[in-house]
């Protein structure tokens, strides 16, 4: 049988009575080429000269590596002219990007993590790109961060593209997750992966330890349970892996299993967690529930969570269904 790219695979589904409306199935086919871009600088790092810092910082206060900028203006190249998009948001920039005057605008809202765990690029790590899709509410012709403030449920489609030894874009439009490598030859996104799902059970778990100190109760209890092993009260020997990379983890996680966390903790009281809800949260908790796993801020599903602001800070546990459903009870039973 002849290889699936991601266009055939977009174009069949569209195909399918009301599965894919063509105007979605175009974004992500452009988002999908944006990622290409972004794959072919990764991979060329120090040979490009775009390793290392850009000497600027974003909303966040956090330094923006050379790669952040570069990623970010990419999507924002690729995407602007296509005609479905209403507006677009990024980890990268304060306040909606609006599409420039000459171009059509279009039905959705686009939200992207341009170069997620870029801290590894330097060290040659995986990084990737996260995103998330939203319909803009009717009416809103200049779009401000308000028509974004939507939960996670009302996504038409999110993604990740992992840059690893392989490039994988996985994607859900509501109807599974599947997933594409990158062959560099063809510069094609080709169906690998098809209907990927997260194992149940585990003996994984993903945390920053060097936090500990610093955890709530209920997340100190279930770690050290787990760290207890097999005669303590989980029963099993537990493994642990963290690479410091949310889209390489999750990748870890829906294709062997394992539980990510990255809970809100003592050392800032006004943030509720690292990860931002709006293109790290909602969009990874999409995939991993789309592919039969859990995902909540340690009392309540992530997707069903009223975002406050575009940059909003939530607590993030998900992956194997039991053990995210395990700490999202030792929270409630505090
Ligand atoms: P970023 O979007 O600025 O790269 O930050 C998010 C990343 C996640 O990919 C990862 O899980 C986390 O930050 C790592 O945090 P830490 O530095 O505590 O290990
Ligand atoms: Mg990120």
């Amino acid at each position: 049988m002849s290889r699936i790219t991601l266009s055939r695979f977009l174009i069949e589904q569209q195909r399918k009575a009301g599965t894919l409306p063509p105007e979605l199935r175009l974004l992500i086919e452009t988002v999908g080429r944006a990622c290409k871009a972004i794959s072919y600088s990764v991979n060329k790092g120090a040979l490009a000269g775009i390793l290392g810092e850009a000497g600027t910082g974003n909303i966040q206060g956090e330094a923006q590596k050379k790669l952040d900028v570069i990623a970010n203006d990419f999507l924002l190249d690729a995407n602007e002219w296509g005609g479905s998009l209403a507006a677009m948001a990024s980890e990268e920039m304060e306040l909606p990007y609006h599409i420039p005057g000459e171009y059509p605008k279009g039905e959705y809202l686009l939200m992207f993590d341009p170069l997620d765990g870029s801290s590894n690029i330097d060290v040659n790590i995986s990084v990737g790109t996260i995103f998330s899709i939203l319909r803009c509410p009717e009416g809103i012709d200049h779009p401000t961060q308000e028509a974004f403030l939507q939960p996670g449920t009302k996504q038409v489609a999110a993604g990740y593209t992992v840059y690893g030894p392989q490039t994988m874009l996985v994607l859900t439009f509501g109807s599974g997750v599947h997933g594409f490598t990158l062959d560099r030859e063809h510069g094609s996104f080709v169906l690998t992966h098809s209907d990927m799902q997260v194992p149940e059970s585990t003996q994984e778990f993903a945390i920053n330890m060097s936090n500990m100190r610093h955890w709530e109760a209920p997340v100190k209890r279930y770690v050290d349970e787990m760290l207890a092993g097999k005669t303590g009260p989980l029963g099993k020997d537990y493994n642990m892996r963290w690479v410091a990379s949310m889209v390489a983890e999750v990748h870890r996680i829906i294709t062997r299993g394992g539980i990510f966390m990255y809970p809100k903790d003592a050392r800032d009281p006004d943030k509720a967690g690292k990860l931002r809800i709006m293109y790290e949260g909602n969009p990874m908790a999409f995939i991993i529930e789309q592919a039969g796993g859990a995902a909540t801020n340690g009392y309540q599903r992530i997707l069903e969570i009223q975002p406050q602001g575009l940059h909003e800070r939530i607590a993030v546990f998900l992956g194997s269904k039991e053990e995210v459903e395990r700490i999202t009870r030792y929270h409630q039973e505090q």
